[in-house]
């Protein structure tokens, strides 16, 4: 069968080396996202749009989709008995699923429904979630799932934009999938996902320009300044306040994302969440031959302290990641 038809399965069996209990929980993840799909594009007809009247551990107010994706998660992933572990988003404490977790036993940490004030008004969200292996036995502490981004072995999203999408990386690159209607299927339509090197596009939320330190307002400066300024370069501006639709065309076209520590987020150390927003994402851009820094360092060797803790992303385009790197050394 041609590479470009193969179903999920298929591709994971044929050209990707993972081990069954990896292929098992990553069904049971594309499942989710399944479901997840279904409750966004029907969301209008099961009164599931709005808010929950209920707020996360973050302190966002959550809609009810934020908490039904949140469901879906877990149900799908509690499946497979070498799951030890579940860290959502949506939930204040690590949800242990084994009383005596094993070496090689799966932690799953998710944001189920990401970007989802962007449902109401019908604009893209996704699912991201990133996979890690207990090295060891332990007890069901919380310190146990707090491991550098290094660590993961599997990440992805999926994308319910006008395709529903499954973009995934088991370290052998990054391959995307499209959701087929009838069998349900997710088909391989993206194989060996590139970010371009070289971009002049960047996402940022302009809105915060008042909040930003000098290496991001110089750096963004530059970049309006266009052909007659210091990059020589006219460069486009796109946010879509979906980090999943964001990173997706990069993924897909190349550019860089910009979620930076600034004076209006830096008590909660950032906005995006290091565990399932930042991690996932930079092994995917990573994977795809793209960079993903804090400004200062790498993002997936930050070693996490708090399974929610939030950090400044930069990530995309390897030689603007740098180049940004370079306007926060000097
Ligand atoms: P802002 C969505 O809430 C999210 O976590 C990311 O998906 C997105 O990139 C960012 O926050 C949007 O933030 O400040 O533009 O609303």
């Amino acid at each position: 069968m041609a590479h470009s038809q193969k179903t999920f399965r298929q591709f994971m069996l044929e050209d990707q080396d993972i081990d069954t209990d990896l292929l098992m929980l990553l069904e049971d993840i594309a499942t989710a996202c399944r479901a997840v799909s279904d409750h966004v594009r029907n969301g209008a007809f099961a009164n599931v749009l709005g808010a929950a009247n209920s707020t996360n551990v973050q302190g966002e107010e959550q809609k009810k989709l934020d908490v039904i994706a949140d469901e879906e998660f877990m149900r799908h992933c509690a499946n497979s008995p070498r799951v030890a572990a579940l860290v959502s988003e949506e939930v204040d404490e690590v949800h242990w699923l084994k009383e005596s977790p094993q070496a090689g036993d799966f932690v799953v940490y998710f944001d189920p429904l990401d970007g989802s004030s962007n449902v109401d008004v019908n604009l893209s969200v996704g699912s991201i979630f990133s996979i890690m292996r207990l090295s060891e036995a332990t007890l069901p502490s919380d310190t146990a799932v707090l491991r550098p981004g290094t660590e993961q072995i599997c990440a992805g999203y999926a994308i319910y934009g006008p395709s529903t999408g499954l973009v995934i990386t088991t370290g052998q690159g990054v391959h995307g999938f499209t959701h087929e209607s009838g069998t349900g299927e997710f088909r391989l339509t993206h194989p060996d996902m590139t970010v371009p090197p070289k971009t002049v596009e960047y996402a940022i939320n302009s809105a915060r320009e008042t909040f930003w330190y000098e290496p991001v307002r110089r750096y963004i400066a530059d970049c309006v300044a266009g052909k007659d300024g210091p990059r020589k370069e006219k460069f486009n501006m796109r946010w879509t306040a979906s980090m999943v639709a964001d990173v997706h065309r990069i993924l897909t076209r190349g550019g860089v994302f910009l979620y930076p520590l600034d004076s209006g987020n830096e008590t909660t150390g950032g906005k995006l969440r290091l565990m399932y927003e930042a991690n996932p994402m930079g092994m995917l851009i990573e994977q795809a031959g793209g960079a993903a820094s804090t400004g200062t360092g790498r993002i997936l060797e930050v070693q996490p302290t708090t399974h929610h803790q939030r950090v400044s992303v930069i990530l995309g385009s390897s030689e603007e990641v740098a180049k940004i790197e370079t306007y926060h050394r000097n």
